[in-house]
């Protein structure tokens, strides 16, 4: 790999797979399997596919607040997917997901079983069906829409920004560093004023955009993302903190979290969950991740 003060982009690029990096192993830039393998179906209506990550987590609080909530069709197998070993390019996974990744989700309650993939999505989809954690009346809808979207469309510049180049990449580049810290501190400033206003998100309910900013920004504000607590001085969002807490004190974030975790302290991993008895025996204080 060129120095990065001294690279020249060639006139066309070629996958290098020697590039480096913390998942040089899996990335490429072709989709589709890579081997054949069906996926294990258990059950219970719900089969989510999935990964103890921010983008997995959101789905596995949405499915424990559902079945607090006491929607018991929203019963689910959640399966581990390793993505660190490529399961996510197995053909049946990709048959759930084309774009192979971690959460996807197969609701087999109907005729015909259902495929949603892309985490906003799933959450939308699982707030519809139940009718719940997403505002009837128009406005308030379209609030808590926005604020899902924008977390959709901000948390690349989070993980695939800055926690790329601050924590995986190969060599720290100032320059990437930089200008990503710079939007990622932006994007706590516009939740930290948000929440300067409102009790929640969208507004003074708990709903999907709470679910789905949480496990991105509520981590990152705890300082468990990247170990970039200190650099990024998450403890200025006081209004981000607050809200962060009250969302860590509830009983289905504890079990959300849980679900499909491989990292952190050993007995508060569920690698799957299956019934909810399978948290008897984990402890659901000991969630910080990497803790
Ligand atoms: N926009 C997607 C992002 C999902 C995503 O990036 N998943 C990661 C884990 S957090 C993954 O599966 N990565 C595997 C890969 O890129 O091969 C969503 O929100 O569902």
């Amino acid at each position: 790999m060129a120095d990065s003060s001294t690279y020249v982009p060639p006139k066309v690029w070629t996958w290098n797979q020697a590039s480096g990096g913390r998942f040089a192993n899996i990335n490429r830039p072709i989709a589709g399997p890579t081997h054949e393998k069906d996926l294990p179906v258990g059950r219970h209506p719900l089969q989510l596919y999935s990964l103890g990550t921010p983008n997995g987590v959101k789905v596995t609080i949405m499915l424990e607040e559902l079945l607090a909530l006491g929607h018991t069709a929203a019963e689910y197998d959640a399966w581990l997917i390793n993505i660190g070993n490529g399961e996510q390019f197995g053909s049946g996974f990709v048959s759930v997901n084309p774009n192979s990744k971690i959460p996807a989700l197969l609701d087999r309650s109907g005729p015909a079983p259902i495929r949603i993939f892309e985490s906003g999505a799933i959450l939308l989809y699982l707030a519809e069906k139940f009718g719940a954690l997403l505002p009837k009346e128009s406005g308030a809808r379209a609030e808590c829409l926005s604020w899902l979207f924008w977390q959709v469309g901000s948390a690349p510049y989070l993980g695939g920004g800055f926690g790329h180049f601050y924590a995986y990449a190969p060599e720290k580049i100032e320059y990437a560093i930089d200008r990503y810290a710079m939007e990622v501190k932006r994007q706590l400033d516009v939740l930290d004023r948000r929440l300067a206003v409102t009790e929640y998100i969208a507004g003074s309910t708990y709903t999907i955009a709470d679910v789905a900013i949480f496990p991105w920004y509520g981590w990152l504000a705890k300082g468990w993302l990247y170990a970039a607590g200190e650099f990024l001085s998450v403890g200025d969002y006081k209004n981000v903190q607050r809200w962060t807490d009250v969302l860590l004190l509830r009983p289905a974030v504890k079990r959300g979290t849980m679900v499909n975790r491989t990292y952190g302290d050993r007995s508060s991993q569920l690698h799957e969950r299956h019934a909810a008895s399978d948290f008897e025996s984990k402890t659901q204080d000991k969630l910080a991740p990497g803790s």
